[in-house]
Formats: C-alpha cells, structure tokens, sequence
C-alpha cells in the first residue's frame, strides 16, 4: 500500500492518500465499514500503514548495511525499555501532523489509539531505558547501531496498590500481538548448554568439541528503530527461545510424555520473564542462561554476516564492528567470541586476543556492591563447559602477566583475577576483555577510577573514559510536552530539533527575563499538571489542586534513591499544619511513584508507608488544599511521559556517591522542572550547567559519605537525640500514629537501631530547609519562570545525541 509517491527521493506523503489509505487498512483490518470500526481496528490500521512505510525503508538500510562499508555498533543488553512506539514512528517518519488532522478530521480519538498500545516493559528502570534512548539517537544522528537482547514473553509486572501494599501481576504484554516485530525463522540459531567438551588433534592442531549439550533454538524478531527524519532504519533483535524440535518425538513415541514436555517447556522458559530487580544479583541458573542465551545468538549471527560479505575471512572483523556491553549481564561476550575465533576461525590464542579487546567496550552503570555480578565457578563450568575453559585460560594468562610486570604485588594482582573465592567476577572479566570502560556520569567514572576498580585503573589507565548518560529529548519533550515545543519553535526557530542539534536551546536564555515569555511557559506548566490531574483523578479518584507545588519523585524504589526521606519530610510537613492549621506555607502536592522488586521487602514498605502517610493526609480536612499526597501506580514508560512536563520540583536525592548518574533528573530538567537534590551523579554536572543559583541542593557530599564509611564517626541516634521534629515523626511511624495495623518498625529500626545506613537522618534537616527556600522561591513567579527557562536552555547537553557522539569520539571512533 504506497502512500507514498516513491518516484520522488524525498516521499510526498499527502494527507489525502493517507486518508484512504487509512480508511481502506481499518476496513481491511476489522472486515467492516469504516464508521462500524473500534478504536483497537483504528490503531491496528495505523500501525500496519507505518510499518510498511518503515520496512519498505528497512530493507534498503540492510543491504547498504550487508556491504559493511561503515563499521557498525552493537548494543548488547539484557534490557530494552523501548515504551510504546506508535507515536514515536510516526513523529520520526515526519506524519506527526498529517496523522493528527486526518484522525480529528476523521473523528478518531488519536490518544485513544496510543493507548491500544500495550507498553512494553523489557526493562527495569534506567539500564534498559538508556539503551532505549540510544538507539533512537544512534538512528537520528544516522550511525549503523543495532540493539540485541532478549524477547521476553513476560515484561516487568504491572504493580497494583491494594491496601497500600504493592501487588504484582503478570504482565502478558504480547497477549494481542505486537505489530512492530518481524520474526526471522530462518535466521535461527542453536545455543548449546552443559554437556562434555572433548579434546582431538586434528592435524597437529588440538581441537576442542562440545558434545552431549542440551540445544536450544534462538529465534530472532526484529524491531525496526527508525531515524528522526532520515533515512536510517537501524534494527533491535529481540531473541525467543524454543525447543529445538518443537515436540521431542522421539522421547514422546517411547510413553515419556512428560518428559517430552519438560523439555519444551525447559527450553521456553529462557525467554520466559525478566528479571524484576534492578540492582540485585540473584545468582540464579536461569539468568546466567539468558546471559549466555543472547550473548551467544546475538555474536553468531554478526560473525555470519561479517564472513559472507567477507569472503569468509574474519581478519577486519573489529575495525567494522562494535560489540558495546551494557552493565555486565553481557560480559559473557568476551569468552564467546574467544571461543568463536579459536575454536571455530583457527585464530592463534594471542590474535584472537587482541581482536576481541579491539572489538568490545564495556559500560559500568553502578558501584553498588549487591549489583556486581558474580557467578559460583560450577555453576558456569556445569552450564556452559567450553566456554568456561576459555574464561579460565583468559584468567590464568591475565594473572601470569600481571605477576610478570608487577612481580611486588602479589596481593593485588591476585585481587582482580576473574576467578577467585569460588566465583567468577563478572565486571574484572568485563574490564579485561574489553579496550574501553566508561562510567555514565563524570563523578560516577571518577568513583569507578579511585574506588571500585583502582587497581585496573592502575594498570590499564588508557581504557578508562566516562561519557555522561542522555534521553531522547524526541519522546521525552518534543512528543510529550507539544506546548512547550511549539513555544521554543515560536521563540528560537525550529533548529534545536536537528538531531545532535539541542545544544542551540541556549538560544533561549535572553528570553528567561522576558515577562511574555515567562507567562507562556507558566501556561503550558498549568496545562500539563492539569492533564496530570485529569489522569490521577480518572485513574485514583484523587483531586489534585493544581495551584500547588507539584514536587516528583518517580524512579524505581530504593534505599538509596531515599524515597524515605521524601516521605519522612511530608509527615514533618503534615505535623506542623496539624498544630498549625493556618500556617502560611505554599501549597504542595507530592507526586510519587516507582516500583519495588517482588523480593525487596524494605522498599515495598516505603511504598507501604507513602501510601498509608497518603492515606491520612489526604482524608484529613485540615490540610484542605495545602498538602496532598499521590503514589501513582504502575509507573512504566506511558505513565512517565505525562508526568515529566507536569513537574516543578525534580526530586534527586539519593545518597551521594549511590545513584550513577540517573536520567529522570534530565526529563524533568528538559521540560523545565528545577531540581531538588544532592550532588551525586549527573546531578552534578545539572548543577554545573545551570549555575548554582538555578538548581536547589543540599546534603552530604560524596567525599564525606565515603569518609564516613570508610573511617566511621557517624551515629545516627545522635542526629535523633538532637532533633525533636525527628522523634515526632519516628515515634508516629511506630506508635499507631498511622493507624493500629500501620507499624513501621523495620524502617524504624533501620533508621536507629541498624545506624541508617544511607544518612537519611543526617540529610534530614538541610533537606527541611532546602524545601523551605524551594517554596519560598515559588512565591515569586517570575523568579521561579525564569529559572526554569534558564534549565531548558542548558539541557541540551543532556539529549542522548550528545551521549551518542561522545561515545563515537570516545569509544568506537566509526567515523
Ligand atoms: C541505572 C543507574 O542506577 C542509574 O544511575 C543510571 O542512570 C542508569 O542505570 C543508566 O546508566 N542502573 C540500573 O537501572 N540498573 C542496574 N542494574 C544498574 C544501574
């Protein structure tokens, strides 16, 4: 179906041939006249028209691609938050305006059919939406960068509050199809597991077979990434794991029936769900099975394809392509490739090295211990036995050389082995297989140098980089704050909208101290928290004022992303409007929301908590419209993209040195929320951008978290006994304060008795204060307007464009 005149380069897309083609799709599709179609027909029309307009483009991108003219990155990660991607095809493809006027015209509710879209959630939290992020930038700025990972059939779960308890429930997100994915069978590909590994010489050559494996077949679906107006069409594969006959026949045939079934469903289950902790490392032998699962099928497809428009020679292989591993749930791609080159290509051990270093870069998104991955050394050997053969021989190589040129320092050398204490460390086999290692934030790659990994900074100084994390400003302001792109258009000429181009938003500044100016950005504020309250209201029955503060902490729950000291501050804040009903505070509403892994019980009682301190407040008339309290539930993708452009206050107040980088903080800045945090992560370089007089922190500093924790001096009980508002509110949280069955004494204890491990007391009272000059500051509007102007005109540094070329430049230098 062309709506297309494809006579013409550059496609003329009419809105009169959209029309009908559009009208003639949803009769197809439903079988019925136009006017009998249901919003579900609507958007499966529109999603078939776009993506023959895409494929169409796809399949030109590939064969320019199977020429291996350009060298290509590959973003291996066991994540992809990619969020729905209707709208964003079409705003990419440059229908935005066509699609909208023909579907009003039309009488179609174009929100509506978003919405059909189930929002697919292949991710936890910022891991996997950064790599979202980049490959929509990777696609704007028209660099050759594909995604691969893992097609699972169960997405994060969806999170109901049900007696202010968060529940989960399963989140079938493939349940009506997905129309965006083409599924390649015959690009399949088998994944060996367990078994024996033999040895043979084979002409003088010692030859290392795997044999008695359990096989699993890795079918590949593809997910087109189209370019911001371009003509690049990168892809995203996503792998599903099957039997490798779909029914074990012959083990059916002998009466074991079960066992037939077993395997089936053994092999399916490596597909099965994701993994719904983001920052713990479970150990369990179905994760390490997924590792290796798109590890292995994601490196033997690219090796395919580079030998056959090769010659079958893999000789150039890393000056065309990029392997670049997202955290280390990928490292595994170090021995596999290894295992490809010597076992399979013939390359001598030193060779094969030193090509796979010059192929592979490795990103560290986080210094918290619990998230550092490391695998019980029989578990690896049982599961996948050449491979860790290979892991072996790197390790025994890496330690030979290392007792070689620092013969002093046994001690040290001995402490970045890759095996050792049982374990195999995932991160040391990372860093010493790859040539690059960046963190994602400058103070977060500087506690990576001097901290966590000194030693191999020590000896492999040139590897380390840092390239600061960035969101597609495309999804998280152009289309989901129309008013304010519209503004900016009208304000500084549509330039900044360019693909690697946001930076000239500084264009802006002189405008910050323009009354007008400041009056339509107040405007189109007012509008997104009125649609933000429209949406609570429908979605919770909860009546928001939007005359108040609307302050937002939204980011998966965690210790150290101290959603408790938010919660500790609006009980403070109710206590003082209790004792003083008409105190003359500005109205607040504190919007928060985030999920709990199933297993992590403390977060899951600071949602209990919020929820209950929610509760009270709200129901309590003698707060009338001065405080409110939102935990919104099910926070994915959609649900953030109508809450950032509603925001004033930008909550980032984790522990300083915890938190990596975070990229919330740049989605509230970019739709002119100020920020309200501690110096950690990007944080920080936020606060150098904006100057210090436009962003609001407080706290400890990472150096002094680091001393305390290093040379101690910090009691919490002090911090307590020395402020009376402190033990209100610890008291109330234990006391029935909150109701008889509404006992907090885990946090309590957490707080007292375990020495508050993330200095939320000592934080406590710089927090309360900077909360007041925040609020003192909103009374002044034209102030408050024009520091908000001022933060978009700096946020431009913070779009994954800039992230993608600083990778470039830095780490895969294509160009
Ligand atoms: C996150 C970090 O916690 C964030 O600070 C960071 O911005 C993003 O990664 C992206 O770099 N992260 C995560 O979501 N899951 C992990 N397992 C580790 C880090």
């Amino acid at each position: 179906m062309a709506i297309t005149d494809k006579n013409t380069k550059h496609k003329v897309k009419t809105k009169e041939a959209f029309r009908k083609a559009f009208i003639k799709k949803v009769e197809e599709v439903s079988g019925e006249d136009f006017s009998e179609s249901t919003t579900r027909h609507q958007y499966e029309a529109l999603a078939e028209l776009v993506m023959e307009e895409i494929t169409a483009e796809w399949a030109v991108n590939n064969s320019r691609l199977h020429k291996m003219e350009e060298k290509q990155i590959y973003f291996f990660s066991i994540e992809f938050l990619i969020g729905r991607l209707l709208k964003a095809y079409v705003n990419n493809l440059g229908w935005d305006t066509m699609v909208e006027e023909t579907l009003d015209e039309l009488g179609v509710d174009y929100e509506a059919l978003q919405a059909e879209e189930h929002d697919p959630a292949l991710g936890n939290g910022g891991l996997g939406r950064l790599m979202a992020c980049f490959l929509d930038s990777t696609a704007a700025l028209g660099f050759p960068g594909h995604g691969n990972g893992i097609r699972y059939k169960y997405g994060l779960f969806e999170q109901k509050i049900i007696n202010n308890e968060q529940v989960e429930v399963a989140d079938i997100w493939l349940k009506n199809g997905y129309p965006f994915e083409i599924v390649k069978p015959d690009k399949a590909v088998v994944v060996k597991y367990n078994g024996d590994v033999r040895m043979e010489e084979v002409n003088g050559k010692m030859q290392f077979i795997h044999e008695n494996y359990d096989p699993v077949l890795a079918v590949p679906y593809d997910i087109p990434v189209k370019g911001y107006r371009n003509d690049t069409v990168n892809s995203l594969r996503l792998w599903s794991a099957k039997p490798v006959e779909d029914f074990d026949l012959s083990t059916f045939n002998q009466g074991h029936f079960l066992k037939a079934m077993q395997r089936k469903s053994e092999a399916e289950s490596i597909s099965q769900i994701l993994y719904p902790s983001d920052h713990g490392f479970e150990g369990k032998l179905l994760r390490l099975k997924q590792e290796y699962f798109f590890v292995c099928a994601g490196l033997k497809r690219i090796v395919r394809r580079y030998k056959k428009h090769n010659h079958g020679s893999m000789d150039g292989f890393p000056d065309k392509i990029c392997i670049h591993i997202n955290d280390t749930h990928p490292a595994l791609c170090v021995p596999e490739l290894m295992r490809i080159l010597v076992d399979e290509e013939g390359y001598d051990w030193d060779i094969a090295w030193d090509m796979t270093i010059k192929s592979i870069s490795f990103t560290n998104h986080t210094v918290l211990p619990e998230a550092l991955e490391k695998w019980p050394i029989d578990m690896v050997q049982k599961l996948l036995p050449r491979v860790y053969q290979i892991i072996e021989e790197i390790n025994r190589r890496f330690i030979n050389d290392m007792n070689w040129f620092y013969p002093e320092q046994v001690d040290r050398n001995y402490s970045m082995a890759i095996l050792k204490d049982g374990q195999v460390h995932m991160a040391h086999l990372a860093i010493i297989g790859s040539h690059s290692v960046n963190g994602v934030a400058e103070l977060h790659s500087k506690i990576l140098r001097e901290e966590t990994f000194k030693d191999f900074y020590a000896v492999f100084p040139d590897r380390f980089t840092s390239v600061t994390n960035g969101v597609t400003q495309r999804r998280f302001m152009m289309g989901s704050n129309p008013g304010l792109k519209t503004l900016l258009d009208d304000t500084i000429g549509t330039d900044w909208k360019k693909p690697g181009n946001m930076c000239s938003l500084e264009a802006l500044l002189p405008h910050a101290e323009d009354a007008a100016f400041c009056k339509k950005l107040a405007d189109i504020k007012r509008a997104n928290k009125e649609r933000l309250a429209k949406y609570i209201k429908e979605t919770q029955g909860i009546i928001l004022n939007p005359d108040s503060i609307f302050d937002v902490q939204v980011k998966r729950i965690h210790e150290y992303k101290r959603q408790l000291l938010n919660i500790l501050h609006v009980i403070l804040t109710y206590n003082q409007l209790r004792s003083n009903p008409n105190a003359d505070i500005v109205p607040k509403t504190y919007i928060l929301a985030g999920k709990a892994a199933p297993s992590y019980v403390y977060a899951k009682e600071v949602i209990r908590l919020i929820n209950v301190v929610a509760d009270r407040v709200n129901n309590d008339p003698l707060v009338k419209d001065k405080l409110k309290v939102v935990f919104v539930p099910n926070f994915n993708v959609s649900v953030a993209e109508i809450i950032y452009p509603a925001a004033e206050i930008s909550e980032q107040i984790s522990t300083a040195g915890k938190e990596a980088s975070g990229t919330g903080n740049m989605k509230f800045m970019m739709n002119g929320a100020l920020t309200l945090g501690t110096m950690d992560g990007a944080n920080v370089e936020i606060a150098e951008a904006v100057g210090m007089d436009n962003i609001f922190t407080f706290g400890l500093s990472d150096t002094e978290v680091y001393n305390y924790n290093t040379h101690g001096g910090y009691r919490s009980l002090e911090v307590y006994e020395s402020d009376s508002r402190l033990q209100e509110i610890l008291g109330q949280l234990i006391n029935g304060f909150f109701g008889e069955s509404a006992g907090f004494q885990m946090i309590y204890d957490s707080l007292l008795l375990h020495n508050d491990t993330y200095f939320v007391l000592k934080d406590f009272a710089p927090y309360v204060d900077i909360q007041d000059i925040a609020s003192n500051v909103y009374r002044d509007q034209k102030q408050w307007q024009k520091m908000s102007a001022i933060n978009i005109a700096h946020s431009g540094i913070f779009s994954s464009d800039r992230s993608i070329e600083d990778y470039e430049k830095r780490v895969w230098k294509v160009k």
